[in-house]
């Protein structure tokens, strides 16, 4: 059975809360729900991780090595920061696909710079919980 991993960063726990005109209306639980749901209709396990936290981010990729066929990681603010969650990705050359669930290149000029992008197989923004699923099929037919 294939696994896929999926990292959520800094405060995507609070979705469903604010923002629903960029975020939309669904709950965190809601996502990760629909996640498994879609994973497991598929055949497939996902496993869902979210931390404020970049180093316990960092931990949680390095762990996947060997363990996972793909990840999906949306690392929230620290897509637009850190060199140390994308050099994880880069050290487990686990398959991975950047998804935003807001259209980020539309957006303030800081959230242009994604410090992950360069190494995903994919990337997808804008498509709010869709983009999830949607990155979990495109691993699983890798
Ligand atoms: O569009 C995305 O998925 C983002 O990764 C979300 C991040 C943002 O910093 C990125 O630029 C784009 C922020 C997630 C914050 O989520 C909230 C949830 C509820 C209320 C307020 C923010």
């Amino acid at each position: 059975m294939k696994r896929i991993l999926v990292v959520n960063g800094p405060n995507l726990n609070l979705l469903g809360i604010r923002e629903p005109e960029i975020y939309g209306k669904g709950t965190y639980a809601e996502l990760v729900k629909q996640i498994r749901d879609h994973a497991a209709a598929r055949g497939a396990e996902a496993a869902v991780f979210q931390s404020n936290h970049e180093g316990a981010i960092v931990d949680r990729i390095q762990e996947a090595y060997g363990a996972f066929d793909g990840i999906v990681v949306n690392p929230a603010a620290y897509t637009h920061t850190s060199v140390a969650i994308a050099d994880a990705l880069k050290a487990v050359a686990i398959p991975y696909v950047e998804v935003h669930l807001s259209d980020i290149d539309a957006r303030e000029p800081f959230r242009k710079i994604s410090y992950v992008a360069s190494a995903a197989a994919k990337r997808i923004t804008g498509r709010g919980f869709a983009g999830y699923l949607e990155a979990i099929d495109f691993l699983l037919s890798l």
